[in-house]
C-alpha cells in the first residue's frame, strides 16, 4: 500500500464547537502521522481555488462564505492509503448518511456544516495541499521514523 498524503480541514464549525482535538485524535489513533498543521482564516481567493470544481453549483456561494467566516485548522496527514482511509474516518459527505463511528456520523447533522474536509483522491490531494501549505511548512516523510519510534 502506497504511503500517501492528504489534506484535512477542520472547518469553521469544528473549530467553533471545540471539536478539533476530537477530530485530530481520530486520525492519530488510526496511526496516520501529521506532517503539517495550522490555524488559518481562509480568504476568498483560497476558498475559490479549493472549491473550484463546485463553481456554479447552487451551494457554491454558501460553501465559500462558510469556509471564510472563521478559522479552520488545516492538516496534512500521511500514511498507508491515507486518502481513502481518512475519507472513511470522516464519513459520507451528508452526515445523515454517514456511518455511526465516523466523524460526521458521530458529530454532524447537515451537509452544509459537515465539520471536516478530506481530499477525495491522490490527485485531489496533490492539487489541494499546495493551496493550503508552502513546502517549507511541511515535514519530510515521517512514516518510517514514526514506525521506528513506536517499535523500538
Ligand atoms: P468536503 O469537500 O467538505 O470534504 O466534502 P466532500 O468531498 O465529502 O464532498 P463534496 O466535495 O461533494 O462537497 C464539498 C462541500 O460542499 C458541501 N455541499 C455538497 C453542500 O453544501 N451541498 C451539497 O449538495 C453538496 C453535494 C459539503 C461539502
Amino acid at each position: 500500500m502506497a504511503i500517501e498524503r492528504t489534506l484535512i480541514l477542520c472547518k469553521p464549525d469544528a473549530v467553533a464547537r471545540g471539536l478539533v482535538g476530537e477530530i485530530v485524535a481520530r486520525f492519530e489513533r488510526r496511526g496516520y502521522v501529521i506532517v503539517a498543521m495550522k490555524l488559518v482564516v481562509c480568504d476568498k481567493a483560497r476558498a475559490e481555488r479549493h472549491y473550484t470544481e463546485h463553481k456554479g453549483k447552487p451551494f457554491y456561494d454558501g460553501l465559500v462564505s462558510y469556509i471564510t467566516c472563521a478559522p479552520s485548522v488545516a492538516l496534512v496527514v500521511e500514511g498507508a492509503g491515507a486518502v481513502e482511509g481518512c475519507r472513511g474516518t470522516i464519513g459520507a459527505t451528508d452526515p445523515i448518511k454517514a456511518a455511526a463511528g465516523s466523524i460526521r456520523g458521530d458529530h454532524a447533522q447537515t451537509i452544509g456544516r459537515n465539520l471536516v474536509h478530506g481530499s477525495d483522491s491522490p490527485d485531489s490531494a496533490k492539487r489541494e495541499i499546495p493551496i493550503w501549505f508552502e513546502p517549507h511548512e511541511m515535514l519530510g516523510r515521517r512514516h518510517d521514523l514514526e514506525q521506528w519510534i513506536i517499535s523500538t
